[in-house]
């Protein structure tokens, strides 16, 4: 495997350039290498359940330790401290061209250009996980939240609305360990206002632009763990349509070559991190963003901020990073999907965010 860091030529983390060969690096943070994160054979465990209720503070220079974990009390989500920085936002002709050659269709990835930088001057925290089913039922107990009356769901091998299915109930098994899913992007925004009223910090989705930065966690390539167009070692990375999947859904085509171990949904945390130290960015379910979807980035915002103005055409809201029934072609830092914002999927949660001033 390579190192997370390959072809970072270019990349500016908070105004340092990183080189290909090495180690980027700023105040108090230096990029890790996949492997450095994930010591020892596959991480197979669950998030651990000892809190960290302890608030990052600033430091004399008002920054924050990137890569610091932390939890704003028991049941919040884990939080990880994410830099500063510079990065290009969007896909290459030449991994467009993969993407079509895989079995896409070029009008499915025009949205993906024009290739344009990004800073995000701000530091911020992101969920170390997507939103637990378990960290959703606490929100939805004490706020009486409607669980609503139908889930868009696999059934008979098909894509279907079905009446019953709730997060409680998606049709499948889940712990509460595992990402919830079948909210709407009004339910996980809605989440986010209990969340900050609860710790008196301002939780949020992250913006799009935030996502793919975080996402990417300093690489340029499809992947952030490498340009894996075999798709073979993905299944260290997450949890995608893979040979497990295909065992049960046998005549689903697009599959990883590998065998992740799960059909469905899995524990978020089963998986390898990324460079920021985040698990399942790629795979699990799709994580829904604030902005509106926008079909080109023709006028996006450079600084990282949500991207709401004009039309939100059908409320359409963004998510991101594929889920376990995803063709292989979605698997990619740059690729953008949309939902209604009161649509709700089997196959869809959500991250949140948190500004840390
Ligand atoms: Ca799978």
């Amino acid at each position: 495997m390579g190192s997370a860091l390959a072809g970072l030529a270019g990349v500016v983390v908070a105004g340092l350039p990183i080189v290909a060969s090495g180690q980027g690096s700023l105040e108090g943070w230096s990029l890790p290498t996949v492997e450095e994160l994930n010591p020892g054979p596959e991480r197979r465990s669950a998030p651990s359940p000892t809190p960290n209720t302890s608030t990052p503070r600033p430091s004399s220079g008002g920054t924050m330790r990137a890569g610091r974990t932390f939890r704003d009390c028991p049941d919040c989500p884990e939080m990880v401290v994410i830099p500063p920085g510079t990065f290009m936002m969007g896909s290459t002709t030449a991994e467009r061209q993969w993407a079509v050659s895989n079995g896409g269709k070029e009008q499915y990835f025009s949205d993906e250009s024009p290739q344009h930088l990004v800073t995000i001057e701000h530091q911020f925290a992101v969920g170390k996980y997507e939103v637990t089913r378990g960290e959703y039922a606490v929100f939805a107990r004490d706020t009486g939240r409607d669980a609503g009356e139908w889930c868009q769901v696999l059934s008979g091998g098909k894509e279907v609305k079905v009446d019953g299915r709730t997060w409680q109930s998606p049709g499948f098994f889940q712990t509460d360990d595992h990402p919830v899913v079948c909210v709407t992007w009004k339910d996980a925004v809605a989440y986010t206002a209990w969340l900050s009223r609860r710790t008196g910090q301002h939780y949020r989705l992250l913006t799009e632009a935030e996502w793919e930065y975080a996402a990417r966690a300093g690489t340029t390539g499809m992947r952030y763990w490498g340009d894996d167009k075999e798709n073979g070692t993905m299944c260290r990375f997450g949890n995608f349509r893979d040979q497990t999947f295909k065992d049960r859904y046998m005549s689903w085509s697009h599959t990883a070559t590998c065998r992740d171990g799960h059909i469905y949904t899995a524990p978020v945390g089963s998986f390898r991190v990324n460079a920021f130290g985040l698990h399942d960015m790629f795979g699990n379910v799709h994580e829904i963003a604030y902005d509106c979807y926008h079909d080109t980035y023709q006028g996006a915002p450079s600084d990282g901020a949500a991207w709401t103005a004009g039309e939100c055409n059908q409320n359409w809201r963004v998510r991101r990073g594929g889920a376990w029934r995803s063709k292989m072609w979605v698997v990619r830092s740059a690729y953008r999907n949309w939902a209604g914002n009161i649509f709700r999927g089997d196959d869809l949660g959500f991250r949140v965010a948190r500004s840390l001033r």
